[in-house]
């Protein structure tokens, strides 16, 4: 007889970023975001308003940001497989670094977890240098402290520029 470990994931709160400049971006992203939240493990809790902001990277055309707070009992890996496979299903084609896609959703913030591995980092390492992912998140989120820096969004929201971000 085999028997089979029982391990659960503890409830976790994390902070999601989703963007996207292809397609009809405004469907893709609800669409999205519906299908976080009939995933087993996930919960949708806040989502932000949208955000039409200009790129960062080589050109192209004006995305559409937000953030959105899960309930997750999961673990950040399986958390990013699950994001992954969305992405996936959304038809993202990924051609070069920083260019256009119809769907990305990055994992933001974990709790108060810090990792860096291969294939996942913990905060976002460039989170806090994006105006177009604080300016959605100070709005559901204020007073989450990343937790390298020790700020809180609020905070670190000041300190970035935010003259290409317009909410909608
Ligand atoms: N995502 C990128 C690269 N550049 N620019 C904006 N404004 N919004 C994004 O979501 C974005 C970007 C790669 O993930
Ligand atoms: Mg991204
Ligand atoms: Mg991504």
């Amino acid at each position: 007889m085999q028997s089979t470990p029982c391990v659960s994931a503890k409830r976790a709160r994390s902070a999601l970023a989703l963007g996207s400049n292809l397609g009809d971006s405004r469907a893709i992203l609800e669409a999205a975001l519906k299908t976080l939240d009939n995933t087993p493990g996930i919960t949708l809790q806040t989502t932000s308003s949208w955000y039409q902001t200009a790129p960062v990277g080589p050109p192209q055309p004006d995305y559409l940001n937000a953030c959105a707070l899960v309930q997750v009992e999961l673990t950040p890996q399986e958390l990013l497989e699950n994001i992954l496979n969305i992405e996936a299903e959304f038809g993202r084609v990924r051609h070069e670094r920083w260019g256009s896609r119809t769907l990305d959703i990055d994992i933001l913030l974990f709790d108060d977890v810090i990792l860096d591995t291969p294939v996942l980092q913990l905060p976002h390492p460039r989170m806090t240098e994006r105006g177009f992912v604080l300016v959605p998140l100070a709005e559901i989120a204020p007073d989450w402290v990343e937790p390298v820096s020790k700020k809180a969004i609020a905070q670190l929201v000041q300190a970035v520029d935010c003259s290409g971000v317009r909410r909608l």
